[in-house]
């Protein structure tokens, strides 16, 4: 009996010390929708080069760019169904599923770095509790440079935008069409030089990264500074994916994803400036705006955040309390 239960305990050690080294690597996929050129990704590669280096290599994520793995809206539902580990979506894209989600997408609601700042320490424990019931947790979160509107044609007012065949990037975007007379048409980023170069698209709101990226200027030669709203990047994991490490690799990601949020949320302000120069340098007229458009956005914005509040319910009050204390 002794003797047998030797035997099997010397045979569990063993395929326990031959079953190790298999689970001691870790592979993830990590798809992004936007370009390997993009501040975002770049933040990115250079998370994953620094989990790499943390945990000797037991931990590696490949970045797969420019929707190449999964196009920008499928991530989230990959990284859910186990097909990706991890991914990078934007939250705003998803308001649908749980209004919370865009709260950094409504105009004139948090406008600067600070602000933004502020909003996301506000609405990140709701956000987190509600992607954590989906089977994801958030790793760092990283804003776009503030939202400026592109035209084709020059802008007095936002009357010059009804009717446009306007680009939207999530529900609020389409809702902010809506209000301005325009015909919203969601397109991702990656898409955006086709749209605009077969005509789908001759007006929207993006960053000046986002215009950089695409070239838009081939197309659209006016750029609205209007600093509407700083929407986010978020890099999520599948909650899964995250308990199957060990406890160090687990503790060296989560450093690393608070690196790259510090790094990524520096890198984003100090390029808004050089974004816009690329724009200028390239042809376009980079305009503030006139008293008259900004007034007109703000009017939409009041209705946005009014109409968002009544979605929201308490998980937005909770929101709007934290953020204007
Ligand atoms: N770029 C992304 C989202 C916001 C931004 O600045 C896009 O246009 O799709």
């Amino acid at each position: 009996m002794l003797h047998r239960r030797l035997a099997l305990a010397s045979t569990l050690a063993l395929s326990l010390t031959v079953a190790l080294p298999a689970v001691a690597q870790q592979k993830w996929d990590l798809p992004t929708g936007y370009p390997a050129s993009n501040f975002h990704t770049e933040n990115i590669i250079q998370f994953s080069k620094d989990v790499e280096k943390a945990t000797a290599g037991k931990l590696k994520i490949t970045v797969h760019d420019g929707g190449s793995l999964f196009k920008a809206n499928e991530i989230k539902r990959a990284v859910q169904g186990g097909q990706a580990q991890a991914g990078e979506i934007i939250i705003s894209g998803y308001s649908n599923e749980n209004p919370v989600f865009g709260v950094d997408s409504i105009p004139f609601l948090a406008t600067s770095y600070a602000d933004a700042q502020k909003l996301w320490q506000a609405s990140r424990p709701v956000t987190e509790a509600h992607l954590a019931k989906q089977g994801l947790k958030v790793l760092y979160a990283v804003p776009w440079p503030a939202q400026g509107i592109f035209s084709a044609k020059p802008l007095a007012s936002a009357a010059d935008l009804k009717g446009a065949k306007w680009r939207a990037y999530n529900p609020n975007t389409s809702r902010l069409a809506q209000l301005i007379g325009a015909q919203p048409v969601t397109v991702q980023a990656a898409e955006l030089t086709q749209a605009l170069a077969t005509g789908a698209v001759n007006a929207f709101m993006t960053s000046g990264a986002t215009g950089y990226d695409a070239k838009v200027w081939e197309q659209v030669k006016y750029y609205y500074d209007v600093s509407a709203w700083l929407p986010k990047n978020l890099v999520i994991v599948s909650q899964k994916s995250f308990d199957a490490l060990d406890k160090p690799s687990q503790d060296a990601l989560l450093k690393a994803a608070s690196d790259a949020e510090a790094r990524g949320w520096k890198i984003s302000q100090e390029k808004t400036t050089w974004y816009l120069d690329q724009l200028k340098k390239n042809g376009m007229t980079v305009d503030p705006g006139s008293a008259q458009l900004k007034a007109d956005l703000r009017k939409l914005g009041e209705t946005m955040i009014a109409e968002w509040a009544k979605q929201a319910g308490a998980d937005g009050q909770t929101i709007l309390d934290a953020y204007r204390k």
